[in-house]
């Protein structure tokens, strides 16, 4: 084993400090290929709070895990993986997102991704409001964005019943408005939300965006189609977001709002691994709605330390 990664592995034991995959710690930005950025607030969740701590869970979850995710170990060389998978990466610690206000945390988010620019950004929620601050960040350099979204919910809530529009059910209406997005590079993979308003789908059929049920996922006839649209949202710049609930309640029960019927981590690998073929890699990415106070914490953690570890790859 290569001697700077075994040393990754020993040193959080020995010190009791973890990073995310043992990554160096790096509060100050500095040039670095990627960093991994903590967003430690849940003021936009509407029911059950708790991912406010989903940062230090998710670092604790890659604990001893290593870095090689198996399906690329046997593809490609050694020397080559250690570019591939976490490479030049850095753990930037937590943003700081006060508890107290949405505006202000969002800021925080928008402000420490655009201070590692130009380095890949991967966000740790947190609730799903706080992409919305990455995305500012990236949009402002990049441009535009294309984005795949995985989630159970739509998240294009208008003011609707809470009287307003930051939320973490509303933000991606928000990030459209913005034009920090490109309706026809968004897509959209696990819907299955009964949710009560058809306007947040017509808005987002209007934008162009692309929507994919879990059954539609499963459909043989229509995997060319998802590999298009796959493709298309890579035809930029381009924004990963992984909301946990995207995956079955069985698999990560510890979010916000839970909804059964969702997807097995065997559907999302393929979609992450169609990354690969996108002419650039994603510039931003999140894995977000881990809520360890909520029952299934560690085993939600798990598997969200493994989707990140395949979304890096
Ligand atoms: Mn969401």
């Amino acid at each position: 084993m290569n001697a700077a990664l075994f040393e990754s592995q020993l040193t959080p034991l020995r010190t009791g400090i973890h990073t995310f995959l043992g990554l160096p710690l790096e509060v100050k930005p500095r040039p670095a290929s990627g960093v991994v950025l903590g967003a430690p607030f849940d003021g936009g969740v509407i029911h059950r709070p708790g991912a406010r701590l989903g940062p230090w869970s998710l670092r604790a979850a890659t604990l001893g895990m290593g870095r090689l995710p198996m399906p690329l170990r046997l593809q490609r060389p050694e020397e080559e993986l250690r570019e591939a998978v976490g490479g030049g990466w850095v753990d930037g610690g937590n943003l700081p997102t006060l508890p107290f206000g949405i505006p202000e945390a969002l800021q925080a988010v928008e402000e420490g991704v655009a201070a590692w620019g130009p380095a890949r950004t991967l966000l740790l929620g947190g609730d799903h409001l706080m992409t919305l601050g990455a995305l500012r960040a990236q949009a402002r350099r990049h441009g535009p964005l294309g984005l795949l979204m995985l989630d159970a919910h739509q998240d294009a809530a208008g003011e609707g019943p809470w009287g307003t529009p930051l939320h973490h059910g509303s933000w991606l209406r928000r990030a459209l408005e913005e034009g920090l997005l490109e309706g026809r590079r968004v897509l959209l993979v696990g819907l299955r939300a009964p949710r009560f308003d058809r306007t947040e789908l017509d808005f987002l059929a209007r934008r162009g965006a692309r929507l994919w049920t879990p059954g539609d996922l499963r459909d043989p006839h229509l995997q060319g189609q998802l590999l298009g649209d796959i493709g298309r949202v890579g035809q930029g710049p381009a924004y990963v977001s992984l909301d946990l609930d995207a995956l079955d309640p069985s698999v990560c029960p510890a979010v916000a709002e839970p909804v059964p019927g969702g997807l097995a981590l065997r559907e999302i690998h393929p979609l992450l691994h169609a990354l690969g073929a996108w002419r650039d890699p994603w510039v931003g990415a999140d894995i977000m709605e881990l809520s360890p106070t909520l029952p299934g914490a560690e085993d939600t953690a798990r598997v969200a330390a493994h989707l990140a570890l395949h979304l890096m790859a």
